[in-house]
């Protein structure tokens, strides 16, 4: 693609210099990615590629007013601003995704609104930063499907470049403690979390998707124990068996849509946590209703032994009412 694009500004270049009446061109190939002749070869046109990995902002479809500016703390020296709303980027032929990066800056405060096949998925309530920030989203994209960021409100926002990950990257987490990222190529976007050994070591995740069951793709010297807690309440205990290369481990855990996943260390050595993944759909408020059984399970066996023992008396006092009632009119006859 970087080849294409230096080609045709050269040629670009080339016929502006040269010939006054040129106005300008239109490139007809931008799409065109298919097998061709025979034997078959793949004719490469194309200027959309899958959405994935590090994506400049200033590659994407600008939308409304927003414009390219040069700017040297930006990655590639070049980002785009949005002022008004309804200014955004488009960034179209996604790959199959779940966590989404925005490297962006704003001195105003500022909502960005996060499409995906021009349905609202997420709004974002910016504050103003100090220069460049990352900010990630879990957002489920599937492969194919279109991705826009636009402004909801009034207010100037630079976006340099956009993450788009498959898996939500324990890199890309907050880390505490011990916990570093660290390269290993045989890993999910070439990087991983170590140092998880430890209560105080914690890999902390916010706002992600739902499910009903997690997964850890994780390498290990030693078997490892880690504790993963939902929104603070709901917390399971997971074995990780030593493995030299990575594996994937799932464990039942059930996760509300947009809860805050922790991951922290119990005991174990060399533990390296590549990703997470969630499968299955989340059933909601689970936090309240597990209080609710615990309640009803502990209290019910008593509740029901007064019960019953309340309306045995009753059924004693009522036969005892009626047996002493009974024999009442009969002596009052006999009188
Ligand atoms: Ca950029
Ligand atoms: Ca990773």
């Amino acid at each position: 693609k970087e080849a294409k694009i230096k080609a045709m500004k050269a040629t670009l270049k080339f016929y502006q210099s040269y010939f006054s009446e040129f106005k300008g061109w239109l490139y007809f190939g931008y799409n065109l990615y298919k097998e061709e002749g025979n034997p078959p070869a793949v004719m490469d046109w194309s200027l959309v590629y899958p959405t994935k990995g590090q994506v400049e902002a200033e590659e994407g479809y600008r939308i409304g007013g927003a414009v390219s500016i040069s700017d040297t703390l930006a990655s590639d020296g070049t980002a785009v601003m949005l002022t008004n709303k309804g200014d955004g980027l488009s960034f179209y032929e996604c790959a199959s995704l779940n966590q989404i990066k925005i490297r962006y800056k704003t001195d105003k405060n500022v909502s960005l609104g996060v499409y995906v096949d021009d349905t609202l998925k997420k709004t974002l309530e910016l504050k103003p930063t100090d220069g460049y920030v990352d900010e990630f989203l879990s957002l489920t994209v599937i492969k194919g499907s279109h991705m826009q960021l636009k402004l909801e409100s009034k207010g100037t926002m630079t976006v340099d470049a956009i993450g788009a990950y498959e898996y939500l990257e324990a890199e890309n987490a907050a880390l505490q403690g011990g916990a570093s990222v660290t390269a290993d190529e045989q890993a999910s976007n070439g990087l991983v979390v170590t140092g998880i050994s430890s209560d105080n070591d914690r890999i902390t995740m916010k706002g992600i998707r739902g499910g009903a069951r997690v997964k850890l793709r994780y390498k290990a010297e030693s078997d490892c124990v880690v504790k993963l807690t939902v929104n603070g309440g709901i917390t399971s205990e997971m074995t990780l068996k030593a493995s030299p290369s990575y594996r994937d481990m799932s464990v039942s855990l059930n996760v509300p849509i947009d809860s805050t996943l922790e991951i922290k260390g119990i005991s174990g050595d060399g533990l390296f946590i590549d990703y997470i993944g969630l499968s299955g759909v989340a059933r909601p408020e689970e936090t309240s209703y597990n209080k609710d059984d615990q309640k009803g399970g502990g209290l019910s066996p008593i509740v029901i032994v007064i019960l019953c023992l309340a309306a045995f008396l009753a059924v004693v006092a009522a036969v005892t009412i009626v047996l002493l009632k009974r024999p009442q009119p009969k002596q009052e006859e006999r009188k």
